[in-house]
């Protein structure tokens, strides 16, 4: 028996753009550098291979900065795929150019098509429910639309809230199996966790719960000592992928690959 929540025999990526210098951020501490960022994505697609997963990389789009971050577009489940509609007006673009890969990866597609907005980033599926978070990018409408989708394959969905001023859900916190959650203090303290086994991430070093499990591998992005230490007595084989260029743009280890 696979685990859906955390064993995967797909991911999509999609490498980064000239235009990544142009990403959405919601303060300015300098341009990405392309160079840096290839290599840091080059390293987390070596990762993701290296569990036997299939890598399926799409090609850079340069009239959308933000398209690397890929997990925003669309919600994989195993019975099938759901193409988000994203509040940043900018990204909403983004889900046609994904459609295609995913409908030749699933044989049911839905989309989020009403006047409602949701991104991927405010997902969380864990081995009991989906949580989404409402934030800047995620409204009522959007939440409602999904719901009605996958309550019709048998989902229970839980609508919860981003903090103020973090830019989606997962920002703050990540899944390590199906009861396991890695989260911020500040994420988990508004209760949208009760019940799951929680575990935090070192104080200083919130950025660290954008992690994402992967197989049989956490990839956790680089700098964040504490936390990657307290994962490897837990039993977790983190690998630690640099994030630095990806940081300046709000982007973590989970909106760079959808996986399914
Ligand atoms: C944005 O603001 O939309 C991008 N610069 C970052 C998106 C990060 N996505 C994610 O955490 N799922």
């Amino acid at each position: 028996m696979t685990d859906p929540t955390f064993e995967f025999s797909h991911a999509v990526t999609r490498r980064p753009a000239v235009s990544i210098v142009d990403g959405l951020r919601a303060e300015d501490t300098g341009a990405p550098d392309l160079q840096e960022m290839l290599q840091a994505h080059t390293d987390y697609v070596t990762a993701l291979k290296s569990t036997g997963a299939e890598v399926i990389e799409l090609p850079p789009l340069e009239a959308f900065p933000d398209a690397m971050f890929v997990e925003d577009t669309a919600l994989c489940l195993p019975q099938g795929a759901i193409l988000m509609r994203p509040g940043a007006p900018s990204r909403l673009g983004e889900v046609a150019e994904m459609a295609a890969t995913l409908r030749s990866c699933y044989e049911e597609v839905h989309e989020i098509s009403g006047t409602g907005f949701i991104e991927g980033g405010d997902i969380l599926v864990t081995g009991r429910e989906i949580l989404v978070g409402r934030s800047a990018r995620t409204d009522a409408v959007g939440v409602a639309e999904l719901s009605a989708i996958v309550s019709e394959w048998g989902h229970t969905l839980r609508e919860v809230f981003t903090p103020e001023g973090v830019l989606h859900f997962k920002t703050d916190c990540s899944l390590l199996d199906a009861e396991t959650i890695l989260s911020t203090k500040r994420l988990d303290a508004s209760g949208c966790f009760e019940g799951y086994r929680v575990l935090y991430t070192a104080d200083g070093e919130e950025a660290a719960a954008n992690s994402i499990r992967f197989n049989n591998l956490v990839l956790l992005p680089a700098g964040f000592p504490r936390t990657a230490e307290m994962l490897n007595n837990e039993g977790y084989e983190v690998v630690e992928i640099s994030n630095v260029e990806c940081a300046k743009l709000d982007g973590g280890m989970s909106c760079l690959s959808l996986r399914f």
